[in-house]
């Protein structure tokens, strides 16, 4: 909205130039979404407590974490509210990544909230249920393949990273590839946020990377120098991934160990499938392993515990899955998993960098 409301007065005042710039809205954006989380925080966690929408605890979970029952959840409402509002004050409302990217906030929000109002405020022991809540899930990722396909006229060649020359089309079955892609990380986020900041953090640095992605991506030059594909319009996605990062950042300094808050759902659903959606509009898509590679751990983990404990009667891989839970029962302290997982992310998103100059 700033963009548009103030950007046609550089004719008159040349300072107002700068709004056209994505570096210079991409940081104003990010700061907003920070500030916002920063100020609104401690209200709305009060706010949550005052509503009793406190976190239930499972009985066979770690021990420690009986004591955070209570802890405020749906935390991810805050985020939300944060991410949408500086997406409207700084993103350009004419293009059609910026709607796409608040649809898919949105729309995963809703359905994360649905899951925590069954649980925290109905207080049933379960919410959704598995195959409910991935039905749900898999109705607005297949919505945005389908609006890329057939609006967006999108580039439906697969990016393989390091190997520039090779990029399957996938034609239509791209919009399957895309729903695919935005699904698994929603719920790959989803499943990394059991321990406090572990979620929050790797967002943050997702996020991060993936601006330089859509940078790059998004200007015609840098995309050609590089070799990556060049996507018209995917600069306002870069806009977006500060507004996660600032948004991660200001949630964090409530969520970091120990948690005054959780972010519910309605966090990890809504910002997995935002972080899926940026990744496949700056046709980095398979990058995602790499980028996230922290969040596809946690839900391999759970994928070959399950698996395991399945093929062998009862038998297990880890002590428990997602495996954040397998280092605490080995008796590693809290704070120091989520450390130390937090490291796994920074490398592995630096990695994913330095392919930009690997081909
Ligand atoms: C949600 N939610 C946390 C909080 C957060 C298939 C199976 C592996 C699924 C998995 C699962 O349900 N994962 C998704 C994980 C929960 O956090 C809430 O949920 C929101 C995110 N969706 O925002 O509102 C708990 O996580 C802890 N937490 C923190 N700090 C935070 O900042 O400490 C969360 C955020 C909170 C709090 O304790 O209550 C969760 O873990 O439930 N299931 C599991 O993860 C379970 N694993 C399991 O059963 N493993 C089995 C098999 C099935 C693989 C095995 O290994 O044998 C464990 N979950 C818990 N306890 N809580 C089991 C033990």
């Amino acid at each position: 909205m700033l963009y548009h409301l103030l950007y046609p007065f550089h004719t008159t005042v040349t300072f107002f130039n700068v709004f056209r710039y994505i570096t210079f809205r991409t940081i104003y954006a990010s700061l907003t979404a920070f500030l916002i989380c920063f100020f609104i925080g401690p209200w709305a966690i009060k706010k949550l407590r005052e509503m009793q929408i406190g976190q239930y605890i499972r009985e066979e979970g770690p021990a420690n974490h009986h004591r955070k029952a209570g802890t405020p959840t749906m935390g991810g409402l805050l985020m939300i509210f944060s991410i949408v509002v500086s997406a409207l004050l700084w993103m350009n409302l004419t293009n059609f990544y910026t709607w796409i990217l608040i649809f898919v906030t949105l729309a995963y929000g809703i359905i994360g909230f649905v899951d925590d109002y069954l649980m925290q405020i109905k207080k049933r022991s379960k919410g959704l249920s598995a195959r409910g809540k991935l039905m749900l899930q898999i109705v607005p990722a297949s919505l945005v393949g389908i609006l890329l396909y057939v609006y967006a006229d999108f580039n439906t060649h697969v990016t393989i990273p390091v190997f520039k020359n090779i990029s399957p089309d996938l034609g239509w079955g791209y919009i399957f590839f895309a729903a695919f892609v935005i699904v698994a990380a929603s719920n790959a986020v989803n499943l990394t946020d059991g321990l406090d900041g572990l979620a929050s953090g790797p967002v943050v640095v997702a996020g991060v990377t993936y601006m330089i992605f859509a940078y790059a991506a998004g200007h015609v030059k840098i995309a050609n120098y590089l070799q990556i594909s060049y996507v018209s319009g995917a600069g306002e996605a870069a806009i977006f991934c500060g507004i996660l990062a600032g948004a991660g950042l200001g949630f964090l300094w409530f969520n970091t160990y120990p948690a005054q808050v959780f972010m519910g759902d309605v966090g990890s659903l809504s910002l997995g499938a935002a972080i899926g959606t940026v990744a496949v509009i700056t046709k980095q898509e398979i990058m995602l392993i790499l980028v996230g590679g922290l969040f596809v751990i946690e839900a391999l983990s759970v994928i070959f515990q399950v698996g395991f404990f399945k093929m062998t009667n009862g038998r297990r891989i880890f002590k428990m899955a997602p495996l954040h839970h397998h280092f605490e029962l080995k008796g590693w302290p809290e704070p120091k998993v989520i450390v130390r997982f937090w490291i796994i992310a920074i490398a592995l998103a630096l990695i994913s960098i330095s392919t930009l100059k690997i081909r």
